[in-house]
């Protein structure tokens, strides 16, 4: 008998599955599939009391990955709400976070921005000030301590598969815990010497904060490659842009030095934000 399942966790070849009833099965794939990753809808045949196969999968609403001139790395599928997780220590870089939002947008994800550790006082005003274009723009930046009041976070999971995601050490795994009591995720102290996250977190892994919800903690960025997208889904995936494609002299401009380009005079003009115009140039760069 065929069963649907979710996958809660992936392992080299391996995969957990999780059917309806909220048990899990460890499976392999039948035969050479794609590769899965978590949050993808499957198809089980049970070969024992918590042992499966995987014999299809479902069509994927949305998936997220990374690349460069390597390889392809996937990070989640079928997520509806990308999480990314800033804090007021250590220090994050505001690239990316263009980059996660880039991920997002490409896919019509919905984008949240936490901003962690706010009982670090001392600490808001400079991660608030870096997070302020993001703002402007409209993205919600929600400012939490996931030591006292993480659940706070739980009405926007509602209805939502959610993705954590950002650079390690900024309480992702905190957040998890204290939004799904029982996730039991692995969490480190950061080491201060270096300020920089460890990474305690080794790979996704999908959790039920309540009913109608699902949470894909995931392990630390510290790069987003963006290769598989052209320059079309990027300018695109630039909120403030977008309503400035098109209207450059050259139809091909490159935004760069062109005579008469839309996107260089909003900047000179002080519309676009500096660093995101950085951001925008350095992710068509490295397609070019
Ligand atoms: N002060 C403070 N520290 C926190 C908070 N949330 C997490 N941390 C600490 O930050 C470090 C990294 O947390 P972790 O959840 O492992 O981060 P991850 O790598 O993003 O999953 C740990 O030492 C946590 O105890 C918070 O709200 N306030
Ligand atoms: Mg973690
Ligand atoms: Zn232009």
């Amino acid at each position: 008998m065929k069963l649907a399942g979710t996958v809660v966790a992936a392992y080299g070849r391996q995969y957990r599955i999780e059917l309806a009833d909220g048990t899990t099965l460890l499976c392999v794939p039948r035969g050479k599939k794609s590769e899965l990753v978590c949050g993808d809808q499957v198809s089980v045949l049970r070969t024992s009391a918590d042992q499966g196969v995987i014999s299809s999968l479902e069509l994927r609403r949305s998936l997220l990955y990374r690349s460069d001139h390597f390889k392809e790395k996937l990070i989640a599928a079928n997520v509806t709400q990308v999480i990314i997780v800033t804090a007021t220590e250590p220090a994050f870089s505001d690239e990316l976070i263009t980059r996660c939002i880039v991920a997002a947008e490409s896919q019509d994800i919905k984008v949240l921005i936490v901003l962690n550790k706010c009982d670090l006082l001392e600490k808001v005003a400079v991660a608030t000030a870096t997070l302020t274009p993001f703002q402007a723009l409209g993205y919600r930046v929600l400012p939490l301590c996931a030591r006292n009041n993480g659940a706070s976070l739980l009405p926007y999971l509602a209805g939502h598969t959610s993705l954590l995601i950002g650079q390690s050490g900024m309480g992702k795994s905190t957040l998890t815990n204290a939004l799904v009591p029982d996730a039991c995720a692995p969490t480190r102290e950061i080491s201060q010497a270096l300020n920089a996250g460890k990474q305690t977190t080794t790979h996704a892994s999908l959790y039920r904060p309540g009913a109608s919800s699902a949470l894909i903690d995931s392990p630390g960025l510290t790069e987003f490659g963006l290769r598989h997208l052209s320059v079309e889904e990027i300018s695109q995936a630039f909120v403030e842009l977008r309503p400035l494609l098109g209207q450059c002299r050259f139809r091909d401009c490159r935004h760069d030095r062109e005579p008469d380009c839309s996107i260089l005079a909003a900047v000179r003009h002080g519309d676009i934000d500096l660093r995101r115009y950085a951001a925008y140039r350095s992710l068509c760069a490295e397609i070019g």
